[in-house]
C-alpha cells in the first residue's frame, strides 16, 4: 500500500507539473484528492488493515495529501499570474498613439457681423439695447409714425399673432420703448440688433426672418451732418478708408428727411461692374432725421431735441462684404459655408 501511494504521488505530481491549464489543474486535483479519487479510494481500504499497519500507512497517506496539495496550490498560483500578466499585455493601451481630432466650432458669419458692427458703434459711444419679438402694434407702428391705416401694417407683411400682438417687423420699437424709457430727460445714443419678421417668399434675397441694426441718436442740436459724419465713419471702418458714400433722398414714415446711403464699389473703384450694376455705387441703408410726430410719441419735445436714426441689415453687409450670393447660406447651415468664415 505504501508503494502504491507513493506511485499515486509521483503520477499527481508528474501532471501538475504538465499542465498549464487552470481547469485541467482543477480536473487533475479533482482526480486524486476528489470523493472519488485515487487517494480517497486507498485511504477506503485502509479498514482491511491491521491496527500496526494503519497508522503508519494513514501518515503516509496524509503526507502525500499534502505534498499533492501544496504541489497544486503552487501550480494554481503560477497560472493565475501568467493569466493576469496575459491580459494585462493584451489590455495594455498604446500611449504613443495620436489621438482623434476635436472638432471645433466657432462663431457664425452673422454673430460675427453683428459684433464688429457693435464694437463700431460702441467706440462712438453707442450703447447696446435688446427688445422683445413679439411686440405690441404700438410699439411696432404707432409710437414709429405708421397710423392704422398706413400700408406697411398691410398683412401681407406682417406676421400678426393677435390683433394687438405681432412679430416686429424692425427693431426701431426697441427704440420706442428706450426713449419713453428715458423719459425725455436725457440723450439717447444706441443701437440695437435682432432679428425681425416679414411676410415674404424666400428667394435669394429675401428671408421672413432677417437681422436689423438700427442706431438713434437724439440730443440738442443732433443735425443732418452728425448724420453723416457718423455713416462715413461706418462706411470707411466696415468697408474700407478708400469708401466714399453718397445720400440720396428717399422716404421713411419715422424719419424726415430720409436719406439712403450707398458706398462706392469696391470692386471697380466706381468705375462700373456687375456688382454694383454699372452705377459705380452699392445701397447699404436708409436713415433720417427723426420725425417730430416720433419723438413726440417717445416723449421728447421736438421743439428742443431732435435726433437721427438709420437702419442696416447685417447679412446685407456680409453679403457685399464677402461675396454671399444667397441670404439663404445664412440659415440653411451648410458646415461647407459656415466654416470658412472662421478666423481660428
Ligand atoms: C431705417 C431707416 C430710417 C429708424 C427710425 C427709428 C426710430 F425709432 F428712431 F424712429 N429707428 N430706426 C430708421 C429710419 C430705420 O431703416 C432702414
Amino acid at each position: 500500500m505504501k508503494e502504491q501511494l507513493e506511485a499515486i504521488q509521483a503520477e499527481a505530481l508528474e501532471r501538475i507539473s504538465q499542465t498549464e491549464d487552470m481547469k485541467e489543474l482543477q480536473d487533475i486535483k479533482v482526480a486524486y484528492l476528489g470523493k472519488k479519487g485515487s487517494l480517497t479510494g486507498v485511504l477506503r481500504g485502509m479498514g482491511k488493515l491491521s491496527k500496526e499497519e494503519r497508522p503508519v500507512v494513514g501518515e503516509i497517506a496524509n503526507k502525500v495529501r499534502e505534498v499533492i496539495t501544496t504541489a497544486f496550490d503552487g501550480k494554481s498560483e503560477k497560472l493565475e499570474m501568467a493569466r493576469l500578466e496575459q491580459q494585462l499585455e493584451a489590455e495594455a493601451i498604446d500611449v504613443t498613439l495620436p489621438g482623434r481630432p476635436v472638432k471645433v466650432g466657432g462663431p457664425h458669419l452673422l454673430t460675427s457681423i453683428v459684433e464688429e458692427l457693435e464694437d463700431l458703434f460702441i467706440g462712438m459711444g453707442y450703447e447696446v439695447r435688446e427688445g422683445p419679438e413679439v411686440e405690441t402694434d404700438f410699439f411696432n407702428f404707432e409710437a414709429l409714425n405708421l397710423p392704422k391705416d398706413h400700408p406697411a401694417r398691410d398683412m401681407q407683411d406682417t406676421f400678426y399673432i393677435t390683433n394687438e400682438l405681432l412679430l416686429r417687423t424692425h427693431t426701431s420699437p426697441v427704440q420706442a420703448r428706450t426713449m419713453r424709457e428715458y423719459k425725455g430727460e436725457k440723450p439717447v445714443k444706441m443701437i440695437c440688433p435682432g432679428k425681425v419678421y416679414r411676410r415674404d417668399t424666400d428667394d435669394a434675397t429675401h428671408s421672413h426672418q432677417f437681422t436689423q441694426i438700427e442706431g438713434l441718436y437724439v440730443d440738442k442740436n443732433v443735425r443732418m451732418s452728425d448724420l453723416k459724419g457718423t455713416l462715413d465713419t461706418f462706411a470707411k471702418k466696415m468697408f474700407g478708408e478708400e469708401r466714399e458714400i453718397r445720400l440720396r433722398p428717399s422716404f421713411f414714415p419715422f424719419t424726415e428727411p430720409s436719406v439712403e446711403m450707398d458706398i462706392s464699389c469696391k470692386v471697380c473703384n466706381g468705375a462700373g461692374c456687375n456688382v454694383c450694376k454699372g452705377t459705380g455705387w452699392i445701397e447699404i441703408l436708409g436713415g433720417g432725421m427723426v420725425h417730430p410726430k416720433v419723438l413726440e410719441m417717445g416723449g421728447y419735445d421736438p421743439e428742443v431735441y431732435s435726433g437721427f436714426a438709420f437702419g442696416m441689415g447685417p447679412e446685407r453687409i456680409a453679403m457685399l462684404k464677402y461675396g454671399v450670393n444667397d441670404i439663404r447660406q445664412f440659415y440653411t447651415n451648410d458646415i461647407r459655408f459656415l466654416k470658412q468664415y472662421h478666423k481660428a
